[in-house]
């Protein structure tokens, strides 16, 4: 049988990173069938194309994921696949929550033939021989323990996935044209991909707004340091084959809540030389210590995702994260920068305590500290969450299943002291001040005795993650963001291009200067070539 996995866009910007799941679900497939990936973020395609696409590809199978956010997108696209006979079985954080409405058994339409609840890594053979049967389930879960609880995959050993030969092709992030040119510079920019790896899966936190902990569990489940090692080493061997570049995405949601083992594996990696540039999520109370970020640099880590989510305590205390204190961000990012790393600073507006101006009061701050990424969203409940449920009993979901209406930034309930219209201004207000090209200008500035490369890699960063906010799906909307930027991106690469040239100079100078040493020794020598 044929199968498709498919992941719906996310209606805001293209081609970022692939998901983790369907390279998983990929491996995990028994050999006599055959499995396609489809990102609707990296190939746009419409309902009908996709429809056409199965049909010629004879499909047998799609799985469908999705993140809440996109579940309507998701929905879609399942009911055009199954209105023309092709089966489908969805997975991912919603439907886990949401089955009976993926199922149609909630008064609603039916999207789905089969939902797979929870992390299907053990039972994804099953529903592909069930469905190559033409006998799919409606549910699919992992065994449960005699106590009631699911039984969790434990990440030892972990599927292979073949990195090394996988087309990866969609998800480059180099545009076709200039392909050419790239793939000279330096050890080669041809190709561009982040490649999501994860080395645990759970967290303890259990912040009131978050599925994690939910979903994966309050106790985490580690891969061991020598297959991470592996992973990464074919990964860098892909990348000088293809005169690419690879980074990684640690998409695990705390990579150093066990510092002890964090320790344990970049130091493998460091003496493995499995050293990418490498992206991870680790929350600001783990980051005082100077070992691990010492660790952190010379493993290759490049840029940590920091949950910071407000700079005022009481919200923190609201929604049960008083272990990340806003009074030591500025340090924890001081930290970094010495380092030459940089931080994505996550941060979360309509939170009860938040009044109008609170925009205007974050990014003040945040123009204090060492220039980073900030990302700005919304508190949302999502379905399951504790969050969810207080918001619910309390009577203040404006739109309980706002999934299904889904509208970018628009609350799903009222928070405490500003109104819904308020929270949307306030976080466009963040986004366009932070990402405006007067603030990348100055966020360069603040770098400037870095080198070039990391100053280079930091307005390229900006310049797409304001793609989380402002639609850059099409060429237009790219060129104008370059020609906004043009002083900053004109200066920087003038710059970039004279370095280049004064080293390439030094290198052949260096290389005559060899050549000619080597030669007046053999002479002395009386050694011929
Ligand atoms: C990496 C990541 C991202 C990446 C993008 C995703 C990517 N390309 O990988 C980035 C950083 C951009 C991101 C952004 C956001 N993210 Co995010 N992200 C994650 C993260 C940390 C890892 C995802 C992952 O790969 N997990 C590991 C894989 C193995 O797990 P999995 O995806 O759940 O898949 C397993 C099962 O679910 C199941 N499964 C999944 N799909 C399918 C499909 C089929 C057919 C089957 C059978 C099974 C199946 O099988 C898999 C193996 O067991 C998760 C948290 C987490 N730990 O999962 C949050 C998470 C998915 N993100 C979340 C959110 C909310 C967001 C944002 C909306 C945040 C924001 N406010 O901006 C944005 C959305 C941005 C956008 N425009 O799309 C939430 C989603 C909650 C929900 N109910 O939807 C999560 C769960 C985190 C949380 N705090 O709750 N995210
Ligand atoms: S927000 Fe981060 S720290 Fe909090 S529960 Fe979720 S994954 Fe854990």
């Amino acid at each position: 049988m044929k199968i498709l996995l498919y992941n719906p866009d996310n209606g805001v910007t293209r081609n970022f990173m692939p998901h983790l799941w369907m390279f998983l679900l990929q491996s995990l497939t028994p050999k006599e069938h055959e499995v396609i990936l489809i990102d609707g973020n990296a190939k746009a395609m419409t309902r009908d194309e996709l429809v056409r696409f199965c049909k010629d590809e004879n499909i047998g199978l799609v799985g469908i994921g999705a993140m809440t956010r996109m579940v309507a997108r998701a929905y879609l696209v399942a009911d055009s696949l199954r209105a023309a006979g092709i089966q489908v079985v969805m997975g991912g954080p919603h439907v886990t929550e949401c089955a009976d409405e993926a199922l149609g058994k909630d008064g609603g339409p039916r999207h789905a033939d089969a939902v797979a609840l929870g992390e299907a890594d053990e039972y994804w053979a099953t529903i592909v021989e069930d469905a190559a049967r033409g006998e799919l389930k409606e549910i699919y879960h992992s065994e449960v323990d005699p106590k009631g609880n699911d039984k969790k995959p434990s990440l030892q050993p972990y599927p292979h996935i073949p990195w090394e030969t996988l087309d990866l092709d969609q998800f480059s992030l180099v545009p076709g044209f200039l392909k050419p040119i790239l793939s000279k510079l330096g050890a080669g920019w041809g190709k561009f991909f982040v490649v999501p790896i994860e080395t645990g899966r759970g967290c303890p936190y259990g912040c009131e707004f978050c599925t994690v902990t939910g979903f994966f569990g309050d106790s985490i489940r580690f891969r061991n340091n020598e297959s991470v090692v592996e992973e990464l080493l074919r990964l860098k061997e892909r990348a000088k084959r293809e005169k690419g570049q690879i980074a990684v995405f640690f998409i695990d949601d705390n990579l150093a809540i066990n510092k002890k083992r964090l320790k344990s594996l970049l130091r493998d990696m460091i003496a493995a030389g499995a050293t990418l540039p490498w992206v991870a999520q680790i929350s600001a109370n783990l980051l005082a210590d100077e070992e691990l970020v010492d660790l952190i640099a010379d493993a290759g880590g490049k840029w940590i995702f920091i949950g910071m989510e407000s700079i005022d305590p009481a919200n923190m205390a609201d929604v049960n994260k008083t272990f990340s204190k806003p009074a030591n961000y500025k340090d924890v990012l001081d930290g970094l920068a010495r380092r030459n790393i940089f931080a994505i600073t996550s941060f979360i507006f309509g939170m009860d305590n938040d009044t109008v101006g609170v925009a205007d009061r974050t990014v003040q701050e945040i123009e204090s500290w060492q220039p980073g990424l900030p990302v700005f969203g919304q508190l949302t409940p999502f379905p399951a969450t504790p969050l969810y449920d207080r918001l619910q009993k309390a009577g203040r979901l404006h739109r309980p299943k706002h999934w299904l209406e889904f509208a970018p930034f628009v609350m799903a309930h009222n928070p405490l002291k500003m109104t819904i219209d308020e929270a949307k201004d306030e976080t466009f207000h963040a986004w366009s001040r932070s990402y405006s090209p007067e603030r990348n200008r100055e966020a360069v500035e603040a770098i400037r005795d870095t080198p070039i490369g990391i100053r280079i890699g930091h307005i390229v960063a900006r310049l797409f993650f304001r793609g989380i906010y402002f639609p850059q799906m099409n060429k237009r909307a790219w060129f104008k963001l370059f020609y906004d930027n043009r002083r900053t991106l004109f200066s920087l690469t003038r710059e970039g291009l004279s370095t280049w040239r004064k080293s390439r100079k030094r290198q052949r100078f260096d290389t005559g200067l060899v050549g000619k040493f080597e030669s007046e020794t053999m002479a002395e020598t009386g050694l011929r070539k």
